[in-house]
Formats: C-alpha cells, sequence, structure tokens
C-alpha cells in the first residue's frame, strides 16, 4: 500500500514525532497552517472517516485524548485550539489515511474556508 503516513508510522519516512504509543502516533505538520500544527493518527491505516465502524469508536477516542494530552504539554490548553478531521475532496482532505489536526499559537478564524 503506497500511503505516507503509514510510511512515517513504519520509520521509513522521517518525521517530527511528538508522540507515540502502539496505536496512535503525533508528529509535526510539514506545512504549518499555525504556530502550532501536529496531526495525531492511527498506526493503522483507515484511509477515511467513512470507513470507520463502531469497533473503532475508542480509537478515535484516542486520538483526540492524545490532543488535549498534547495541547497541556506544549502549553496552549488554556488559550485554545481546533481540532479538525477533514474526510474526502470538499472536506479538504489530500491524505488518505485520517488524521485529526491540531492548530493553536494564533486566533484562529471561523467559519473555515
Ligand atoms: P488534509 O486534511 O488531508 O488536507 O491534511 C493533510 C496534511 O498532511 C496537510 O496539512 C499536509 O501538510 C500534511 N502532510 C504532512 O505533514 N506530511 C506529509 O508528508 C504530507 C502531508 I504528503
Amino acid at each position: 500500500m503506497d500511503c505516507i503516513f503509514c510510511k512515517l508510522v513504519k520509520g521509513e519516512l522521517p518525521a517530527d514525532i511528538l508522540y507515540q504509543d502502539d496505536e496512535v502516533m503525533a508528529f509535526r505538520d510539514i506545512d504549518p497552517k499555525a504556530p502550532h500544527h501536529f496531526l495525531v493518527i492511527p498506526k493503522r491505516h483507515i484511509a477515511t472517516l467513512n470507513d470507520l465502524t463502531p469497533e473503532d469508536a475508542a480509537l478515535v477516542g484516542r486520538l483526540q485524548v492524545t490532543a488535549a494530552q498534547l495541547a497541556k504539554e506544549y502549553g496552549f490548553d488554556e488559550s485554545g485550539y481546533r481540532v479538525v478531521m477533514n474526510c474526502n475532496q470538499d472536506g479538504g482532505q489530500t491524505v488518505w489515511h485520517i488524521h485529526m489536526h491540531v492548530l493553536a499559537g494564533r486566533t484562529l478564524s471561523w467559519p473555515p474556508g
């Protein structure tokens, strides 16, 4: 399978990894859209949010908990941050391995474009 995020998980490509455990990995986005911008992904390949099953509920929860823990660790939990998961073309998805964007360090506008 030719998935770039699977290659990051396997260590076949370099990544600025902030956290990892048996199921989850967080790394800095290579094209940051805010002073803090990192991605939290499941290590297992899941192409889009549409591919989630009820059995994945705990895994998706772990992505969110990881994001919240990193927000505390990097000190922007109080000032605030945004988590975003894009799905398919109209949602702005460009990498087909689900990922939670975590953006912080500036005031983020709403609604998104
Ligand atoms: P999107 O929601 O699928 O559009 O987000 C993909 C993100 O993955 C995007 O912000 C890219 O900058 C980021 N990214 C990365 O961090 N490392 C990579 O090797 C590739 C994309 I390709």
